[in-house]
């Protein structure tokens, strides 16, 4: 049976053992970073050949050129026909519900002026193009290709890229149909570390990209980290976590039924139950028990469960709360009857599902937000993938001939006192001679 750890925010070791299965950074794989560096190395300098030739080793594809790769739009499109009954409406339902939570996101631009006349300003405008990776295989997720092409869309980038591997050529239809969907200009079957410094650099006939955004296997993270600077990427994300506060007034069955959907992700997923009711936590306990055989993917889900995964006792719902901030969840649900009060204490969250109908699956599919969180406690400093990750901003400075007068001076000096003459010659040159109006 799967018996999963229980801990006690009162045990004499629980921040030690709390730290021990929250930890999940794992040195960096030394032969994969080197391996990585050897395919950007060669696509760099052979440019197409060798994204074919990769291709042809890693994907057991019979291609001889780029071309072969691409997917047209039509054949996204009759990717959609041939979805499922119904397919169709609740992909769309989900697109559009996306798309409608992004528009929020977009930023305006602005300009003030000062006590001077000088107008100061900010401008926002999408970057010009996006590449988006797909893993191929049993993590390739439809509902990741609308999680991270909708925001870029929305941005108004104006060229999306998707990659994807396609070993022996089979793809997702979900996921080309979702491609269609979120409005994908291109897409391109290929994967790996070779897909990303194609995206980056550019080959003969890949038209490289500004930013690359998706998640991968460790080859795909390796590359992505070592093309930043290049190009932009959007995180490099951990194991996917959910965090559940409960004070027990919900079915045990639905929070078992939570901590599985979090841990059919994969092995190392993580799912914590915070509740201050030890005996509600006993029933979660035997939820699990009963609940774990009928799930198709029972062997990872109980090795999740079992790896970096407790129920854990606390003293109140505030004491909680101060470990859910410690920890920065990707995921948190607060399936108490006030979830709001609580949501008052909480500092640090990728996503906060409040009450027990809010189930992070929802949040996963279609409820609208983003579900590319940060993970491994990095909500402390990073938000969700949003259309602010597709846009960038442009300081505006506009000076009028008697508006700069006093800016002049103060750069003057300020330019003397660095030593940087020319700085300082280059506002005189401007300003010399008028009077300084008055602050
Ligand atoms: N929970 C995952 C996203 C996902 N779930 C995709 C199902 N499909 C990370 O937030
Ligand atoms: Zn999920």
């Amino acid at each position: 049976m799967t018996r999963i750890r229980q801990l006690a925010t009162t045990d004499a070791d629980f921040d030690a053992r709390l730290a021990a299965i929250c930890d999940a950074q794992g040195a960096l794989n030394q032969s994969v970073i080197e391996a990585t560096d050897a395919i950007i190395g060669k696509v760099r300098s052979a440019g197409d050949a060798a994204v074919v030739e990769l291709t042809r080793k890693f994907d057991a594809r019979e291609i001889e050129s780029i071309e072969e790769l691409r997917v047209s739009i039509d054949e996204l499109q009759a990717a959609v026909a041939r979805l499922p009954e119904g397919g169709y409406e609740q992909l769309s339902l989900a697109a559009q519900r996306i798309e409608w939570f992004h528009q929020h996101q977009k930023q305006d631009s602005w300009r003030v002026t000062d006590a001077l006349g000088n107008t100061l300003g900010q401008r926002v405008s999408p970057l010009d193009s996006v590449g988006v990776y797909v893993p191929g295989g049993k993590a390739s997720y439809p509902s990741s290709v609308l999680m991270n092409t909708i925001p870029a869309k929305v941005a108004g980038v104006e060229r999306i890229v998707m990659v994807s591997p396609s070993p022996r050529g089979e793809i997702n239809d979900w996921v080309l149909a979702a491609a269609y969907l979120a409005g994908v200009d291109e897409v391109i079957t290929i994967g790996g570390a070779q897909a990303v410094a194609a995206l980056a650099y550019g080959t003969e006939s890949i038209q490289a990209v500004d930013k690359i955004v998706g998640p991968g296997n460790a080859y795909v993270a390796a590359a992505k980290r070592a093309v930043y600077g290049q190009v932009g990427i959007d995180m490099i994300a951990g194991p996917s976590e959910v965090l559940i506060i409960t004070d027990g007034s919900v079915d045990p069955d639905w929070i078992a039924m939570d901590m599985f959907a979090q841990c059919e992700h994969d092995e190392m997923a993580q799912a914590l139950v915070l509740c201050p009711d030890t005996q509600f936590l006993e029933q979660v306990q035997g939820s699990i028990a009963r609940l774990l055989p009928t799930l198709e993917r029972q062997a990872i889900i109980a090795a999740a469960l079992e790896g970096r995964s407790a129920l854990i006792a606390t003293r109140d719902l505030a004491d909680a709360a101060a470990v859910s901030n410690r920890l920065a969840p990707e995921h948190l649900e607060l399936a108490v009857a006030d979830p709001e009060a609580l949501l008052e204490e909480i500092k640090h969250a990728g996503a906060v599902f409040l009450g027990a109908y809010a189930t992070e699956s929802l949040g996963d599919y279609c409820a609208g937000p983003n579900h590319v969180l940060p993970t491994s406690g990095t909500a402390r400093f990073s938000s969700p993938l949003g259309v602010y990750d597709f846009e960038k901003r442009s300081s505006i400075i506009k000076v009028a001939a008697h508006a700069g007068q006093r800016l002049g001076e103060c750069t003057s000096m300020l330019a003397r006192a660095e030593g940087l003459t020319a700085h300082a010659r280059s506002a005189e040159m401007r300003f010399k001679g008028d009077e300084p109006p008055q602050l």
